[in-house]
């Protein structure tokens, strides 16, 4: 109620106290924060994300209100690294490897056929490895959460012809995520990449700026990347995963035990989502053949010479630096 309206209530002789004719809620949130994700309504990375909002929101008995923001809605991934950068934007879960534009370590994890399993995977990325990254993540100022939500093991999908060796990428137009590893690693393979944000990535598959991707299977069907892709090949070429990240400022803005419960629930929610990612992969295949998608599977032993041969190792060995390439091999065994 504006002031007038409460003025001429007062001037008419209104006898009603001013705080039974508030509209607006009796307490607002403390810290009204936004999230942003990259992610379609119905990967479950947003409903965990969601979850999380709701126990945070109950635990703090209001003081903090998180708003979700899928798909992109708020600027490509690009553009809100900046706004988290500035504090437009509080939270975001980013790549990795799109990070690796503003903290050149947090691509580590994208080397090719880098992580055999999960059983290397989570081990690595909760512990020592995954420390390093935040680490680094902490010097520009952000925060990373504890633990990362689960993208995947990444897959090669075309909409011109089926891939089925390194050779088969020789000139391939290929969509990758912002980042120079992701360029680095499809041109080691011949192919002809372009960085496209992934808000963008439908259209340009659709209106064939490019033939084809690689992202994990429970993107291409919440994405629906299916609609305009033919062919997927299983090259598990890269684990990538996302990390939850704060505005630092904006983080440290709210005290301590707040703090916590924040960040202990998106870390909880971060597990569920790796289960769900687990579960839902189980019957992707299936689900996408029965879609018309065509499923050929790759020699990664192949793919991987291949990239040895281009020199791929050395260079982002050389890249990274000792130090974070031993943090790597201590989580993976010998890579180069
Ligand atoms: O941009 C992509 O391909 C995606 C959705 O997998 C990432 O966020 C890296």
């Amino acid at each position: 109620m504006s002031r007038i309206a409460r003025r001429t209530m007062l001037a008419g002789g209104v006898a009603l106290p001013l705080v039974a004719v508030r509209t607006r809620p009796a307490r607002a949130a403390e810290f009204a924060y936004k999230f942003a994700n990259n992610m379609a309504e119905t990967h479950p990375l947003v409903a965990r994300t969601r979850e999380a909002a709701g126990r945070i929101r109950e635990k703090t008995g209001g003081r903090v209100e998180i708003q979700v923001f899928p798909n992109s809605q708020l600027g490509s991934d690009t553009d809100t690294l900046s706004q988290l950068r500035s504090g437009a934007v509080e939270l975001f879960s980013l790549s990795g490897l799109i990070l690796s534009t503003l903290v050149p370590a947090a691509s580590i994890n994208g080397v090719g056929f880098a992580f055999k399993d999960y059983g290397q995977v989570w081990p690595a990325m909760d512990g020592a490895l995954g420390a390093y990254v935040r680490a680094e993540i902490a010097k520009r100022g952000l925060y990373a959460f504890g633990k990362q939500f689960d993208n995947g093991y990444r897959q090669i999908t075309s909409s011109s012809k089926p891939i089925r060796t390194p050779e088969d990428l020789n000139g391939f137009k290929i969509r990758v995520p912002p980042s120079p590893l992701w360029t680095s690693m499809f041109k080691a393979f011949g192919a002809a990449p372009t960085s496209i944000n992934f808000s963008e990535t439908y259209s340009a598959l659709q209106t064939k700026l490019v033939d084809g991707q690689e992202n994990p299977l429970a993107i291409i069907e919440t994405a629906k990347l299916y609609e305009v892709q033919k062919y997927l090949t299983v090259t598990n070429h890269m684990w990538d995963g996302f990390w939850i990240l704060a505005n630092r400022k904006a983080f440290e803005a709210m005290p301590a035990d707040v703090r916590m419960i924040v960040e202990g629930e998106f870390n909880a929610s971060a597990v569920q989502e790796r289960e769900d990612v687990a579960r839902l992969n189980a019957g992707l295949r299936t689900a996408l053949e029965g879609k018309g998608v065509q499923f050929l599977e790759a020699d990664a032993a192949v793919f991987r010479a291949a990239l040895k041969k281009a020199g791929f190792y050395a260079e982002w060995k050389e890249k990274f630096g000792a130090e974070a390439w031993k943090a790597l091999e201590d989580a993976v065994g010998g890579l180069a």
